[in-house]
């Protein structure tokens, strides 16, 4: 299965990669649906990370992604990561709002569901600001127009940048091989672009501790750690 996969991954001239947090699992970094750490067990990251949830607590969702942020200032990129990088022609969508990918070396990334170390004004206002990961602001106010400041992170309920999805639908509708790494594949509309790229007759690779929502269209499937498998077939 890895020579096939290899194989498949070698032949084609256009190779995306579509990764989820399973990527940065490696590198230290929770993923959605599976356990969780410390005292952010007992919270759910659906609730969190939704405008519900911070209309219902801000406090509570500033700290849970200021927990966050310092955890990736802390984490470096794993060997998915750079195997991912090494591969310069390969253009780079992934859900994962972590730096792990640009701080490996890949040039060219699209980040669909946002960036941990950018916040934004809730209100849309303009205001925009990189953070520093390993000082991240407490909840504050937008210094142009006094809305709320939060993550530049996509939302569940929340479209996504349309200039950021429009890109990534032509790299998935355009490549010959899209090699899909760590996503259960249930948030939607990302994960309509696997079906997206099969249908447009891309051969699809996945790579996944366990089965997930992309089972069904994958040519070859490998279950286990990125990190040890992606080195192997890139
Ligand atoms: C390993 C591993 C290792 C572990 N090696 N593998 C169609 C049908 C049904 C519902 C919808 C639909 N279309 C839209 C919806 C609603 C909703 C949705 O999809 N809900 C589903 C849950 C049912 N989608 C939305 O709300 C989206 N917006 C939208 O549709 O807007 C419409 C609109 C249009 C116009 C105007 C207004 C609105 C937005 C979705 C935003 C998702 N945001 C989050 C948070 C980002 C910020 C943050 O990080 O805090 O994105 S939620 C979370 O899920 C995050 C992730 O990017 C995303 C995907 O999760 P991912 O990456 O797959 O992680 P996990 O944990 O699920 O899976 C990890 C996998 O790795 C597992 O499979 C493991 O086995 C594996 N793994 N270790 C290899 N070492």
């Amino acid at each position: 299965m890895i020579g096939a996969a290899r194989r498949l991954l070698e032949s084609a001239e256009r190779v995306v990669s579509f990764s989820g947090a399973g990527l940065s699992a490696e590198s230290g970094l929770s993923t959605f649906r599976d356990a969780k750490e410390g005292i952010w067990a007992q919270y759910d990251p659906m609730t969190l990370a939704s405008h519900e949830g911070f209309e219902a607590d801000a406090n509570l969702v500033i700290d849970w992604y200021a927990w966050r942020r310092r955890v990736l200032a802390d984490a470096e990129p794993n060997p998915a990561h750079r195997a991912l990088a090494g591969r310069s022609d390969v253009v780079h969508v992934t859900q994962n709002v972590d730096n792990l990918l640009a701080r490996a070396g890949a040039e060219r990334v699209i980040q669909v569901h946002g960036r941990l170390d950018t916040d934004r004004c809730d209100a849309r206002c303009g205001f925009e600001e990189v953070i520093d990961l390993t000082e991240p602001p407490a909840l504050r106010e937008c210094p142009r127009c006094g809305e709320r400041v939060r993550p530049d992170v996509v939302w569940f309920g929340e479209a996504l940048p349309a200039d950021v999805w429009a890109s990534a639908e032509r790299a998935c509708a355009e490549c010959d091989a899209l090699l899909v790494i760590g996503t259960s594949a249930v948030v939607y509309p990302a994960a309509g672009l696997i079906g997206l790229a099969k249908a447009h007759g891309a051969s699809i690779v996945i790579v996944n501790l366990e089965p997930s929502g992309a089972s069904g269209l994958a040519d070859v499937e490998l279950l286990g750690p990125a990190g040890d498998i992606v080195p192997q077939i890139l």
